[in-house]
């Protein structure tokens, strides 16, 4: 149960309460810990922003992803819904809080030194990583529930779906997306999602009903913290891909999906290198390190 100084601590400043319990849950909770590497952290310290969920943007999301993109509203009313509890949804304030998380400097070495697989430290990264993700969004969901909001975390609500649709794999809540919303960061060529802490980050979400102050959006396009697109010669992750999926034209999520789910295994095993690693695939993410975004926006090269 919440006390009353953590009540009267949320009524006086929310913003700063949400991230200040989303930071010490990172930097405390032993789930945020590798158990194969001497208990180190999986992730360094989070970025946390925050969206107005009746932002006109996630109606945009509706044109630029595809009608099926849940805005922050009807993910709360669908799952609410759901869940057979009566919803005020459609008269209180919405509001949507997204975090960034960095691989620490150790995994996005390891990940520097392949060519073809993950490391073990980013394969765990993923899998491991995405588990704490998931526990950090029931804790805030807890918290915020504790006093008195009503929440949820959409991609672990009922509805959320991910559809293979004939460019690539697209889900009902795109944690890349919101984070853009939240003011986080930016797409780029490889795809990947640019942050202050750079592209080697994995990204979650909670909605919520309190009120909540935005925070600005300082970019000015969804593909501003990316060299290439600021008019620089980066090609840094063309030459990364094992898989020949990002060109001058994009990122071709088909031919990744491809040798992420069914070719990078046999290479492992060609290599003998299976043992430790985990999940249904090992992840990869090579696009991600030993690039200029890997922990940093970027700057553009110097010229002359
Ligand atoms: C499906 C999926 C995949 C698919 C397809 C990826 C994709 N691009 O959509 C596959 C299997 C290929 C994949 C691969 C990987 N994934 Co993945 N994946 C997802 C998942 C489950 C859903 C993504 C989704 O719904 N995309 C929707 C489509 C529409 O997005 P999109 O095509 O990229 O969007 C483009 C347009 O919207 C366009 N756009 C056009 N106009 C406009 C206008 C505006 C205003 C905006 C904002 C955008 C925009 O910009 C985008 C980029 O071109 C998310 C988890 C989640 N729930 O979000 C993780 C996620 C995207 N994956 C992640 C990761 C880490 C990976 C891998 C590194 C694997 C690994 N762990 O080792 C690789 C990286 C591939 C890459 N180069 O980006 C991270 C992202 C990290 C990052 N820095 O970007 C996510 C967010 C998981 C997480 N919880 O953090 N993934
Ligand atoms: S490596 Fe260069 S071109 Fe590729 S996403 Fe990063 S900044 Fe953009
Ligand atoms: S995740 Fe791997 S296969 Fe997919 S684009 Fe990045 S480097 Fe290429």
């Amino acid at each position: 149960m919440a006390t009353e100084i953590e009540r009267e601590r949320f009524k006086t400043n929310p913003n700063r309460f949400i991230e200040e319990t989303i930071k010490q849950y990172v930097a405390t909770s032993p789930g945020n810990r590798f158990q194969a590497f001497n208990n180190e952290p999986i992730w360094d310290e989070p970025l946390v922003g925050l969206a107005d969920g009746d932002d006109p943007l996630f109606q945009d999301y509706k044109e630029i992803i595809g009608d099926f993109h849940l805005t922050p509203r009807e993910a709360l009313q669908q799952a609410t819904e759901s869940r057979r509890h009566n919803t005020n949804t459609g008269t209180t304030n919405i509001s949507v809080i997204s975090w960034v998380l960095p691989s620490t400097r150790e995994t996005r070495l390891s990940l520097r030194r392949e060519t073809t697989v993950p490391s073990l430290r980013w394969n765990h990264t993923r899998w491991y990583g995405q588990d704490f993700i998931f526990e950090l969004s029931r804790h805030l969901v807890s918290r915020l529930e504790e006093l008195g909001c009503q929440a949820l975390a959409p991609e672990l609500s009922g509805p959320f779906r991910t559809m293979n649709l004939a460019n690539g794999l697209a889900s009902t809540w795109s944690q890349r997306h919101i984070a853009y919303a939240a003011g986080l960061g930016t797409f780029s060529l490889s795809d990947g999602f640019i942050t202050p802490k750079g592209i080697a980050i994995r990204a979650g979400s909670v909605v919520c009903d309190a009120v909540l102050s935005p925070t600005p959006r300082t970019y000015r396009n969804h593909r501003d913290n990316c060299i290439f697109y600021r008019g620089g010669s980066c090609r840094r992750c063309i030459e990364r891909c094992p898989a020949g999926a990002i060109t001058e034209q994009g990122h071709d999520k088909n031919r990744c999906r491809e040798f992420l789910f069914n070719e990078q295994r046999a290479i492992m095993k060609e290599m003998g290198r299976e043992e430790g690693y985990t999940g249904s695939y090992l992840g990869c993410g090579l696009c991600q390190t030993k690039v200029p975004c890997e922990d940093r926006i970027p700057p553009l090269p110097e010229t002359g």
